[in-house]
């Protein structure tokens, strides 16, 4: 376990081989963070949450397997060589504070050995790596635990075996191939497969969010009927997989008489998705025949929007059914990643056992934020607008976030902040106290 006066979390940066497009655009802004964080009088940990790298999105037009080692750490190599501006703010920042990586299910890579030297060579301070998907404890002042993971453990389409990675991982090291033995999670199989190859024809597909139900919404309008149904079939079965496996873990670990105490009810995105198309009335050939419209996907978006809490701090995520068994451990501050959306709220609020502060990171990844009014013409132009890849209104981007925590005269303060204009700006904060124990906003 680490001890710390301050600690900084950001998650969810995305660099990859691509510069000044697709999603990662933020190199600028990102440095400017880094080198401010670098300049921070207390020695502090910095942690990057997961998907730190992303290695699916690929070099040249191809289809990539489940796992490429070989093929790794070239990938780092031109990523680091296209993002030397946050490479070199990332090497000042680890002269002088403890840099930890943590892996995430868009750079599970990062188990390779080689993978990681690639990305040392250009960094002067060591790097702690944490790379099998386990989480960063830190002990801040007496009486605060934080706890610290990428999240996709928690997440049915992108959990990662880590234990078959591992496994893979073992055979490769030998030179031997590892047939059929690691499966990437379904999340990685839509980037990969649909994804990357789509998004040419509809560029509004990577950057539209919140990210699960915008994108397959609009993919399901692109795929045909055989895959819509073999689709269904992989979903439901992924879901009841994983939520088995998770609920065994879990209880391993955590008291079971309190688990799952009617809150595992509340259905998640992916459920209603699978709820909805199971229950439309179309015949899936007909469906399949009507090529999407401008007025079609302005409708999903419309959707989508009715329902879209991305960005609201206060909104329950999926996270927090999981967060609450961190609370009954003694961990009094969890912090994720992975779903891109800034969060940050009081789990058990005023029970000085349970309570605890969740905040998701949010992500440096260009995302958009859908209008939230009915006006039609105002609809049109923002679809018309993103079919187009035309810029939008610097409004409609939202900010890229980060977790900023430091203890001063026995008071944790634990801000989620906004990078604008080479400045910190704090969203929201909250405090908690060596006397009063509780979390407090400020
Ligand atoms: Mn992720």
């Amino acid at each position: 376990m680490w001890k710390a006066l301050q600690v900084f979390v950001l998650s969810d940066i995305h660099l990859n081989v691509e510069k000044n497009k697709g999603m990662f655009v933020a190199d600028a802004e990102l440095a400017s963070c880094l080198l401010w964080i670098a300049k921070q009088e207390i020695p502090s940990i910095v942690i990057l949450a997961g998907d730190t790298l992303d290695f699916l999105v690929p070099e040249k037009e191809r289809m990539i397997q489940d796992f490429e080692p070989v093929y790794a750490a070239s990938l780092a190599e031109s990523i680091v060589k296209e993002h030397k501006e946050v490479f070199d703010a990332l090497s000042a920042l680890s002269e002088k504070h403890t840099l930890i990586i943590q892996d995430g299910n868009h750079d599970s890579e990062l188990i390779l050995s080689e993978v990681r030297e690639e990305i040392q060579k250009h960094v002067n301070g060591v790097i702690r790596w944490m790379v099998h998907g386990e989480a960063a404890r830190i002990q801040i002042g007496d009486d605060t635990l934080l706890v610290v993971e990428h999240g996709h453990l928690y997440d049915s389409i992108n959990q990662v075996c880590h234990e078959k990675l591992l496994q893979a991982v073992h055979c490769y090291s030998r030179g031997v191939i590892h047939e059929g033995g690691y499966k990437a999670p379904f999340g990685t199989y839509l980037v990969k497969k649909y994804l990357h190859p789509l998004r040419r024809r509809c560029p509004i597909l990577e950057f539209v969010k919140p990210e699960v139900p915008a994108v397959l919404k609009i993919l399901w309008r692109l795929i045909g009927w055989r895959e819509k149904i073999k689709w269904l079939g992989i979903l439901k079965n992924r879901i009841q997989v994983s939520n088995k496996n998770l609920q065994h873990k879990i209880k391993l670990v955590f008291s079971p008489q309190s688990l799952f105490a009617g809150e595992h009810t509340a259905t998640t995105e992916m459920e209603d998705f699978i709820q909805e198309k199971e229950q439309e009335q179309e015949p899936q050939q007909q469906q399949n025949s009507i090529p999407p419209t401008q007025e079609s996907i302005m409708a999903d978006l419309q959707k989508i929007a009715r329902k879209d809490t991305m960005f609201d701090l206060e909104a329950f995520d999926e996270n927090v059914r999981y967060a609450r068994y961190l609370f009954q451990k003694g961990v009094k501050l969890f912090v994720t990643g992975h779903s891109h959306a800034a969060k940050a709220y009081v789990v058990n609020p005023g029970n000085p056992i349970e309570e605890g502060l969740y905040m998701n990171a949010g992500c440096w990844v260009r995302t958009i934020s859908l209008p939230q009014q009915q006006d039609t013409k105002q609809w049109q132009d923002f679809t018309q607008k993103l079919l187009e890849n035309a810029p939008l209104n610097e409004a409609d981007y939202r900010p890229y976030t980060f977790v900023s925590i430091f203890l001063k005269e026995n008071t944790v303060t634990a801000s989620l902040c906004a990078w604008k204009k080479g400045q910190e700006e704090k969203m929201v904060a909250w405090e908690r106290s060596a006397t009063n124990l509780l979390w407090e906003k400020k």
